[in-house]
């Protein structure tokens, strides 16, 4: 599919809400929503793509955007490179794109613990395990399914106003050349891998304010992992992915402006479990965030053992840290960490925490969208 521009005018004094990577979390995309006080019809709504997968129900994300886009002409959804990856699949069929249909609906199912073609199947008592009906499962769903899949068909890839750009991964040129991404398949934008880590490289900058999902914000912070969005005022882009359902500890970020001024402001939902801290705690002085992409890690076999840790280096930088035990996984004969750090939050007695993952001593914890340890004692 090529790329496709459509524009997007914002009334005067209206409010803006963008949320991106929602991966098929309905209840959580309901909760957002009630969080901000949506107001229908007089809120701006963008869903910046990467409605489906990596989640338990990527039909009722669709279903939920078209309800939401048909009670309003506020909504705005666009293409995510998961749901084009999915609906190529669906309506364009080839035979290599049925193997991976086949293959990645199994895979997605067993580690996700679902999969948009697997869902569909199961509304239509269809069996997705069997390479050889798959053709004909196929043509049944997408006839069921028709409206949901003319609905993805439809999305636009990048929406342009007066003072903002809304793409799903980023903007793979200057601005001024916009208008020539039409003549480029819509991957170019949607699976746009560290879209800032790209722009500070290649020095570039825009004038309008793009904002951008797709790419976890947490990647882009070394020291100390956050899932807020990160603006970056020097490229003026704003990154808002909170790592919804492939992160542990991710959520689902909505950044909210006034489409008249710079202001951003934001706000979330995840599901893990609130405790409240009993003890004080400083925060740390130099830590490091470790995540995927550079998370090539060493065993040191002769630090100090501490029940329920690993004692790590990591590969690029040289830093020695205790991470928990189960948190390493080997990839083709190397060892790597999940996203891990030595970072100690600052905490105040009283304060609310999310639970993210305990240790015999200790647990690691979001304070706020930032996560972090916490060696104090805390309850439910
Ligand atoms: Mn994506």
């Amino acid at each position: 599919m090529q790329t496709t521009i459509r524009p997007i005018e914002f009334a005067p004094g209206s409010r803006v809400i963008v949320i991106s990577d929602i991966h098929g979390h309905p209840a959580l995309l309901q909760r957002l929503l009630t969080r901000v006080c949506y107001r229908t019809g007089v809120d701006y709504l963008i869903l910046l793509g990467d409605l489906i997968e990596k989640g338990p129900d990527s039909l009722g994300v669709i279903h939920m955007a078209m309800d939401l886009s048909s009670a309003s002409d506020r909504v705005a959804v666009t293409m995510g490179n998961n749901d084009l990856w999915r609906l190529e699949q669906l309506i364009e069929p080839t035979y290599e794109r049925d193997n991976i249909l086949f293959s990645t609906t199994q895979t997605f199912a067993r580690y996700w613990g679902s999969s948009l073609f697997a869902e569909m199947c199961r509304a239509i008592g269809a069996d997705c395990t069997d390479r050889d009906m798959l053709p004909s499962v196929r043509e049944s769903v997408c006839e069921t399914f028709a409206d949901e899949l003319n609905f993805l068909a439809s999305l636009p890839t990048v929406l342009v106003g007066e003072r903002h750009i809304f793409v799903h991964g980023g903007i793979p040129c200057p601005e001024e050349e916009l208008l020539s991404l039409t003549d480029k398949n819509a991957y170019c934008c949607l699976k746009y891998d560290n879209f800032l880590g790209d722009l500070t490289e290649r020095k570039m900058c825009f004038s309008r304010w793009v904002i951008a999902g797709h790419w976890p914000a947490t990647l882009y912070r070394a020291a100390i992992p956050s899932h807020d969005p990160l603006i970056s005022p020097i490229h003026h882009v704003v990154s808002i992915d909170g790592g919804c359902g492939l992160k542990r500890e991710g959520q689902l970020n909505a950044l909210i402006f006034d489409p008249a001024d710079d202001a951003f402001t934001s706000t979330y939902v995840d599901d893990l479990p609130l405790i409240r801290a009993l003890d004080d705690q400083p925060a740390s002085t130099d830590s490091i965030s470790i995540h995927w992409g550079d998370n090539a890690v060493s065993l040191l076999e002769n630090a100090p053992p501490r029940t329920g840790y690993h004692a790590i280096e990591h590969l690029r930088t040289g830093r020695r840290l205790y991470i928990p035990e189960g948190d390493l996984y080997t990839d083709g004969g190397e060892l790597f960490c999940q996203d891990c750090t030595d970072y100690q939050l600052p905490v105040a007695a009283g304060e609310p925490l999310s639970l993210v993952k305990t240790t015999p001593d200790a647990a690691i914890v979001k304070r706020g969208s930032v996560v972090g340890w916490y060696h104090g004692r805390y309850e439910y």
